[in-house]
């Protein structure tokens, strides 16, 4: 892998993505898009030669170049008039352009990328509220479980009070969602007028929403995994959905290699 391309360096035309070394985080939503669209992206924290050492080895993370980019770019708008200010990654940036928020930046994509076209304005609506129940809610509360004591100290710092918090969303949270994921389909399949039974989310193709919601299932069953298999088997359109959208061609394809960073150790986060 050739070093992360300096600023001058860099194609003013080609997005850059902006996230943490060594862990799927929250980028992986904004990855997921870029990979099923097809369009070149540079995930500018992996790309630099020095491997990224594991998350939870604090001091090695820190000095890792990867992650000093993400700092530099994400929380130094006091001296940086190139961009509008960030407030945390991941952010997505292309020239001049750049904006933070994981359900922001998926909305933006999936305009961007040609997955709102003849939806209806009602139906857009529907794309940004399965990005903000998903992303502001299901994963922020997910997040939560496994920072119970302080939500800003790392995980290694609570493990032990974890359990509890871990049940209780698997528990009482987790099928909430997967339930409304589920009612979701069922709408967008069977019971809106003119419905046809494609699979999605939302209208008739692939939309953000889908790549999203299935990326928080596939986190469910790598971190609540017990629950999450109670909840997908009492929804079948969701388990029909997580597999057929995992079975895109590209989707696969990045599964299978060196873009696709390893699971997180800790959380759904
Ligand atoms: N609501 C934001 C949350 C962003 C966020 O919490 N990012 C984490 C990584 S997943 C972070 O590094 N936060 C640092 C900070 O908030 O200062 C989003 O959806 O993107």
């Amino acid at each position: 892998m050739a070093s992360a391309p300096q600023e001058s360096e860099r194609d003013p035309a080609m997005w850059r993505l902006y996230y943490w070394p060594s862990v799927k985080g929250r980028g992986e939503y904004v990855r997921l898009c870029f990979e099923e669209a097809a369009v070149p992206y540079l995930d500018v924290a992996r790309a630099f030669a020095a491997p990224a050492p594991s998350w939870t080895d604090e001091g090695a993370i820190r000095s890792h170049p990867g992650f000093k980019a993400v700092i530099e770019f994400c929380f130094a708008n006091a001296a940086d008039d190139t961009h509008a200010p960030l407030r945390a990654p991941p952010a997505v940036a292309r020239g001049w352009f750049a904006m933070c928020n994981t359900p922001a930046i998926c909305s933006y994509l999936n305009e961007e990328f040609g997955w709102g076209q003849g939806l209806t304005r009602e139906q857009k609506a529907g794309v940004d509220q399965i990005l903000s129940v998903v992303l502001s809610d299901a994963v922020g509360e997910g997040r939560l479980a496994f920072h119970p004591k302080d939500f800003y100290a790392s995980h290694k710092t609570q493990v032990d009070a974890c359990p509890p918090y871990i049940e209780q969303y698997g528990a009482k949270r987790l099928p909430k969602y997967f339930e409304f994921l589920e009612a979701a389909l069922r709408w967008n399949n069977e019971q809106r007028p003119g419905a046809e039974d494609n699979g999605f989310l939302v209208g008739p193709g692939l939309t953000a929403a889908d790549l999203v919601a299935w990326h928080y299932l596939c986190a469910c069953e790598q971190h609540f995994k017990k629950w999450y298999d109670d909840a997908i088997g009492n929804a079948p359109r969701l388990a029909a959905f997580k597999a057929a959208i995992g079975a895109r061609p590209r989707l696969a394809a990045y599964l299978a290699s060196d873009r696709c960073p390893p699971w997180d150790t800790d959380s759904l986060m």
